[in-house]
């Protein structure tokens, strides 16, 4: 058989629109491909939800490719561990309750599990804007990220979503949309994100878990986003605290969604 460029470009173009199209409309749209958002939608898309994950950059991951100061290791807690293992990473115990993994096994197997389950992964696609009916997100705006950067004058498209997460980890990117463009209150103590702190590791792990919940009618927190809205301390090259959010953002939307 003799291969034909045209047949390769439309085998793309066709594919990639058919995905593009089946998302339009989703149960949950997630924003950013770190290990909260990916794990989160592991969990979402196992459950035979509907899940859409979009990525700024090329690629998946966010922050745990490069471990600590790009030594490639994470540090997990032995909770974080057992969603390492579930995902079958290999991990070595450090000390007592301290246990390693290699940051690229880790991401990868992130990354092709959460695919596997049947969550869609999109990279190179920013999230701008949400779409607000009755005082409620109802969708996120994308736009390509090569769009954004090159600070071009394109209009974005929509993807409509039963609830979004905002998994865009420090700058919680989603909630700060709403903050400036939507005229209402955030579910925060103050009605606007508290921002992060600066570094303490053991309380930061716990209260990621605690700040893991909904921050504005049908959006999610989860990762470190969920500290940076409630406002709680950054934890640093310790990823247990972002496995489990993950996994708490999808039973409490799971169990939201079966209401
Ligand atoms: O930063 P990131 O890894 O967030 P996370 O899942 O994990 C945090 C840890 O990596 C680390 C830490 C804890 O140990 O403190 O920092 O909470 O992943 C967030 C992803 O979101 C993408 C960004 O490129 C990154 O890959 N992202 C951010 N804003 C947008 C976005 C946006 N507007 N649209 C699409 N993706």
């Amino acid at each position: 058989m003799q291969l034909n460029e045209q047949t390769i470009t439309r085998a793309i173009i066709e594919t990639y629109n058919q995905k593009l199209i089946d998302n339009l409309a989703v149960d949950v749209a997630i924003a950013g491909g770190g290990p909260a958002g990916l794990v989160c939608a592991y969990y979402l898309a196992r459950k035979g939800c509907k899940v859409a994950l979009f990525e700024r950059k090329l690629s998946i991951g966010g922050g745990m490719w490069g471990g600590g100061m790009m030594f490639n290791e994470i540090v997990v807690q032995k909770d974080g561990k057992r969603i390492l293992d579930e995902f079958e990473i290999a991990t070595k115990e450090f000390e007592r309750g301290y246990y390693t993994a290699d940051s690229i096994e880790a991401v990868s197997t992130l990354c092709s599990r959460a695919v596997q389950a049947g969550a869609t992964l999109f990279n190179c696609i920013s999230v701008e804007d949400v779409i607000i009916r009755s005082k409620k997100v109802t969708g996120l705006v994308i736009n390509w990220s090569a769009v954004e950067m090159a600070g071009l004058h394109v209009d974005p498209l929509c993807v409509e979503s039963r609830f979004v997460v905002d998994a865009t980890g420090h700058p919680i990117e989603v909630i700060k949309i709403i903050e400036k463009k939507v005229d209402l209150k955030l579910l925060t103590k103050t009605g606007k994100a508290l921002g992060e702190k600066s570094m303490w590791a053991d309380v930061a792990e716990k209260a990621t878990l605690d700040n893991t919940k909904e921050a504005f009618p049908g959006v999610y927190v989860a990762g470190m986003a969920a500290n940076a809205t409630f406002g709680s301390f950054r934890m640093g090259p310790i990823f247990g605290g972002m496995l489990l959010s993950g996994e708490k953002a999808a039973k409490l939307l799971l169990k939201r969604m079966q209401k």
